[in-house]
């Protein structure tokens, strides 16, 4: 977790080493968990955005910011737009502020829905040539929801801050979805379900959507992009793109999977990803239950394990996540047949 927070004159001094120095403003920006985010202006109206990376998190920035380059530079190769690196140096980098889109939180209609999911489909299929070696793997069994369990489990065996006691229908909630866990992990390690270059990280507000148009203009947070399966990047977009309500809202009777949006996401996802196979297509549906429990799990473990990873902003927020993910898993149980007809209608 981190909520360090930052001087005018540090950030300023990190601005000064890439070059920036006629900074007139910099400050905290955007809803990510995991870097801390800045934004800054110079004085001819430029801006920039400032990250430092979480070091606790991505041990090797170095092989992440080569990743990171051979991405950009392929998608960019073929006329996309993409995060344009100006500055790294070990744990700070600088990227060119993309202009006239933005990022959201919460998806406001199917159209979004739609355009969002293409966007991810294209960066997917963009990728499916990228020149050899195999990209950095930086963050190993990233979604592997088996061991999110066994981290779980050790988390609360551990129960560090006396929490396990008030979670025991979440863990009674988990604990009835075991068997499902290694369904894709298995279907990889068979070869039934490929690996492809994926992004990993496909919530909502991890693609900028064009002021206008509404457009996906660039996919962003390219961390954990590296070697996946297609599904984790579907699945989440059903986590985040379907929502009713936000990821850390208390109120859970307005916390549900909106049918509309996932119809949006699967028109909008297999326009382009037509490299899907079978298994993959026979999965889609699944994927979106899979991974919002597999986040249910990841926001538990670090509440039990005292809120290390995510920042949070208050004592339970990690809780109310979880909780949040949990109901719309069930959400999604609930639909479960009308979810799969969509998938095999739009797959045909
Ligand atoms: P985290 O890993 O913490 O989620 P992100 O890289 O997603 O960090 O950045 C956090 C937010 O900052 C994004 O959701 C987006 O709103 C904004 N952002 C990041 N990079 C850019 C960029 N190049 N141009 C404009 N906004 C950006
Ligand atoms: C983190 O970095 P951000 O906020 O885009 C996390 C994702 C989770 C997400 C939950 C590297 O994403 O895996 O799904 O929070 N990123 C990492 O909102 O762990
Ligand atoms: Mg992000």
């Amino acid at each position: 977790m981190s909520n360090r927070t930052y001087t005018d004159e540090e950030l300023k001094s990190v601005l000064d080493g890439f070059g920036i120095r006629d900074v007139v403003s910099v400050g905290r920006y955007g809803s990510g968990h995991i870097n801390d985010t800045f934004k800054a202006d110079d004085a001819r109206g430029v801006s920039y955005i400032l990250q430092r990376i979480n070091t606790d998190i991505f041990p090797d920035p170095d092989a992440m910011m080569d990743n990171i380059s051979r991405v950009t530079g392929h998608i960019r190769s073929k006329g996309g737009r993409s995060l344009e690196v100006l500055g790294y140096s070990n744990p700070w980098r600088l990227y060119a502020f993309i202009t006239g889109a933005r990022t959201i939180d919460l998806i406001e209609n199917s159209s979004q829905a739609f355009l969002a999911a293409n966007a991810f489909a294209k960066f997917q299929n963009a990728l499916a040539d990228l020149p050899a070696p195999r990209l950095h793997e930086i963050l190993p069994r990233f979604h592997d929801t088996v061991n999110r369990l066994r981290l779980l489990d050790e988390a609360a065996k551990a129960d560090v801050k006396g929490r396990l006691a008030s979670v025991s229908r979440e863990m009674d909630f988990v604990n009835a979805r075991r068997e499902e866990a290694g369904r894709i992990v298995n279907a990889m390690a068979s070869g039934e379900i490929p690996e492809r270059i994926t992004h990993n990280d496909t919530k909502i507000n991890n693609v900028m959507l064009d002021d206008v148009t509404q457009e996906g203009v660039a996919v962003i947070d390219l961390d954990t992009t590296m070697p996946g399966s297609a599904l984790y990047d579907f699945g989440d977009m059903v986590r985040t793109s379907t929502a009713a309500a936000a990821e850390d809202e208390k109120d859970l009777s307005k916390v549900f999977s909106r049918k509309e949006y996932f119809e949006a996401l699967v028109k909008g996802y297999l326009k382009d990803a037509k490299f899907l196979n079978a298994a993959e297509l026979d999965a889609l549906a699944f994927s979106g239950r899979l991974i919002t429990l597999t986040i249910g799990i990841r926001f538990l473990t670090d509440y039990l394990a005292g809120d290390t990873y995510f920042r949070t902003a208050y004592e339970d927020h990690n809780l109310v996540r979880c909780r949040t993910q949990l109901k719309m898993v069930a959400s999604m149980e609930e639909q479960r047949g009308e979810y799969e007809r969509i998938v095999r209608e739009n797959a045909k």
